[in-house]
């Protein structure tokens, strides 16, 4: 081509340059041939640069004509039927949505009469509170497009699913969208400190400005509140489980405040993390004791103070008695004592009392694994009817896999919310990859078997299972200050799971990673195939490399690196060597009745699953034996060939990784394709970290060398340990 252009430019005669000239079309007609029109075609999506900020709401050009022409045909105005806002809101969104999608402005009218070709919201007449009352149904009737439910909330999300099937670019015809929420409360919950730091948050900083509020209202809280309104989120709880007593003074509550009047137009409520010793700390009584008289009167005070400036409020979220937080035992009363006392401030309106079951005893003989259920299973019946007991999805702490906690199922007459961690505090930051929806799924399918077979956790959570009404799924958000909000820009899919199956546990994990990456980065279906077959094999991926078979690795001196080796800390429990256990004679903890016996706290036929070695499925291995080195396993390799074949092909699929993501390439923005072709770089890095640091440090007690196959790690054990200790220097 060059030498052709060359050959042109020194043409002299016209005919020799037409000539040339057409010989180079049919030479580009040639190429265009052979590569395919997939890599030529400019997707959609790359028609403006992309930093991630709109996530799945970016509403591009609807590119297929036809379905163009139907939408169109819907697009003469929205009859919003009422006043309420967040009615409004449902009509805004549509109208931003069709002017993108659609280049058109609609005209949004309160009583749209007997017309057709719109969009119209039909407020059916429903009980107060009842989540079903959230469900929507979206139909055509009449000649228009129907959004119809029996509350405000629920025309907001018949609205975006409408929106979203419209991105999608899905024929109108016959088209009849419906869905109820199964769970109630569908919430965020922020660990965002008052100086704006996030605990465990790897976005930037905290979303709130506490600083600047109450008069200055940052534009970014309402698009929070649409994303998560375009999910079927309704609750945001603002501040850290390790709560600062600020948040009860008036100066705060009125930050908050302008903070829910945003939410409120969006269908979101406001809650709050509450400091237990606020009595004493902020109140200036002697005592924060949950059945002294005056500290129940402070609290309803302070309820009542609340609700002035929120008549909304959704409620208050509480850790006590753990990590050091303080909480009612310190008084010698029961979890129970503590949260029935918010309970009874929150009598007189619609906010409700959440109490968090994540507790353990600094006790070096016990097993951590024990604790919440030892501590809340003889509270089970006690508490008020307001409360909801949340409960994290395993035993210890957000691991990459873990059992289901044996808490779900046990308390029948508690209602239990389920509380999982969106952000990455074990799942490598913002700097790995991890498809969420699998770990958020597996906890939910897990079979309990309290009423038997197919008594889900899901189940237990949404309230079938035991007939509570009040039902809350919970995630730890990874929202935060980075303008594409979540850091990793594969992150954002993580939000948007949690949301989805909040309010349908049953979707599946492909059928929201598909939805999410055509909403968000790409509508090439070859380009979304690779992308969502990365994302659906990317938590095993992280398991292999980070904690296989089983291991675990909860709170560790470095949070985000290898430190199997730690052995120091301020209690037994905060130490690494405490999990894994390794010795001369294999590796794992025994939970099983011969070990702590955790086990005995499931029914039969869950310890049926795990109390044999020989029987227990791989991923579980060691959560539940401490198993022999040379103990050969169901794939034929011995334990320490099993470790580190899954140690080496994890590290090794993070090239397969990038390698799907740079297929993809063509068709995704710039910025987003290099952003996260960059951070799969920093995980491939990590990944070897990791398994470096297991191989080496468990060879120490396994004593056999790194199997055939497998090059051993070019580093020596104490040139890794130096890695890690770089982050422990000040
Ligand atoms: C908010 C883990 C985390 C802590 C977190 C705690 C909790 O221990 O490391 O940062 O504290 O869980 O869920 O309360």
């Amino acid at each position: 081509m060059i030498r052709l252009n060359r050959y042109l430019r020194n043409a002299t005669n016209q005919y020799d340059k037409i000539s040339i000239m057409n010989i180079r079309f049919l030479l580009l007609i040639f190429i265009y041939i052979l590569i395919g029109p997939a890599s030529f075609a400019t997707d959609p999506l790359t028609s403006e640069g992309d930093d991630g900020y709109r996530l799945w709401l970016k509403y591009e050009p609807v590119t297929e004509l036809s379905v163009k022409a139907e939408y169109i045909k819907y697009a003469t105005f929205i009859g919003q039927s009422g006043k309420g806002e967040i009615l409004q809101s449902a009509s805004s969104e549509l109208q931003t949505g069709f002017q993108k999608l659609l280049g058109k402005n609609v005209p949004v009218t309160e009583s749209p009469g007997k017309r057709s070709g719109g969009i119209v919201f039909k407020l059916i007449p429903g009980t107060a509170n009842d989540r079903q009352d959230e469900g929507y149904q979206v139909q055509l009737s009449g000649g228009n497009i129907v959004v119809s439910s029996k509350s405000e909330n629920g025309i907001l999300y018949g609205a975006f699913a409408l929106l979203r099937h419209m991105q999608m670019q899905l024929p109108v015809k016959n088209l009849n969208l419906a869905s109820n929420p199964k769970v109630r409360y569908r919430m965020l919950n922020h660990w965002d400190n008052t100086d704006g730091t996030i605990e465990r948050g790897y976005a930037g900083s905290s979303l709130w400005k506490w600083y600047e509020l109450p008069e200055r209202v940052d534009p970014r809280y309402q698009d929070y509140a649409r994303a998560n309104a375009s999910l079927g989120i309704n609750g945001t709880v603002l501040n850290n489980v390790n709560a600062s007593a600020r948040f009860m003074s008036q100066e705060y509550i009125v930050k908050v405040a302008a903070v829910a009047n945003v939410m409120r137009k969006y269908g979101i409520k406001t809650y709050l993390s509450v400091y237990f010793a606020a009595p004493k700390t902020l109140g200036g009584l002697t005592t924060s004791d949950p059945l002294d008289p005056q500290v129940r009167a402070w609290w309803k005070e302070k309820v009542t103070q609340i609700y002035k400036e929120i008549p909304d409020f959704g409620g208050f979220l509480v850790k006590a008695n753990s990590e050091g937080e303080p909480g009612p035992q310190d008084y010698g009363r029961t979890h129970a004592d503590g949260a029935n006392m918010l309970a009874e401030a929150f009598k007189p309106y619609d906010g409700i009392v959440i109490w968090r079951a994540f507790v353990y005893k600094a006790d070096p003989k016990e097993d951590r694994f024990k604790a919440a259920y030892e501590e809340f299973v003889p509270l089970d019946g006690k508490f008020d009817p307001k409360v909801i007991v949340q409960v994290k999805n395993g035993p210890i702490d957000f691991q990459p896999r873990e059992p289901f906690s044996p808490l779900f199922g046990n308390m029948p007459k508690t209602p239990l919310g389920i509380e999982f961690q969106i952000t990455q505090e074990y799942l490598g930051f913002a700097s790995h990859a991890v498809y969420e929806a699998p770990i958020f799924k597996e906890c939910l399918e897990s079979d309990t078997y309290v009423n038997g077979k197919g008594s889900t956790v899901a189940n237990v959570v949404d309230g079938s299972l035991h007939s509570y009404s009040r039902t809350l799924m919970a995630g730890v958000a990874n929202t935060g200050s980075d303008r594409n909000w979540t850091g990793h820009p594969l992150a954002q899919a993580n939000w948007y799971a949690f949301g989805r199956l909040s309010w349908d546990h049953q979707l599946s994990s492909e059928q929201i990673a598909r939805e999410w990456t055509e909403l968000t980065l790409t509508r090439n279906q070859k380009a979304r195939e690779s992308i969502v077959g990365l994302m659906l094999r990317s938590r095993e991926i992280y398991v292999d490399y980070n904690t296989p078979l089983g291991l675990s690795r909860p709170w560790m001196g470095v949070h985000f690196a290898p430190e199997p080796w730690q052995n120091k800390g301020a209690r037994p429990d905060w130490t690494a060597v405490y999990y894994h256990r390794a010795d001369s004679v294999g590796l794992g903890f025994n939970r099983t009745e011969s070990g702590s016996n955790a086990l005995v706290q499931y029914r039969p036929q869950v310890q049926q699953q795990w109390n044999n070695p020989d029987k227990t499925p791989l991923p579980y291995l060691l959560w539940f034996h401490h198993v022999g080195w040379d103990k050969k396993l169901s794939t034929g390799r011995i334990l320490w060939e099993e470790l580190c074949t899954r140690l080496y092909t994890g590290a090794d699929s993070v090239s397969w990784m990038q390698q799907q993501w740079d297929l993809a390439k063509s068709s995704l923005d710039p910025q987003i394709y290099t952003d996260v072709a960059q951070r799969l770089k920093i995980q491939h890095r990590e990944a070897i970290w990791w398994r470096n640091a297991w191989v080496l440090y468990l060879q120490t007690f396994a004593k056999q060398p790194v199997p055939k196959g497998f090059e051993p790690p070019k580093q020596t054990l104490e040139e890794v340990k130096k890695s890690v200790n770089i982050y422990l220097m000040r």
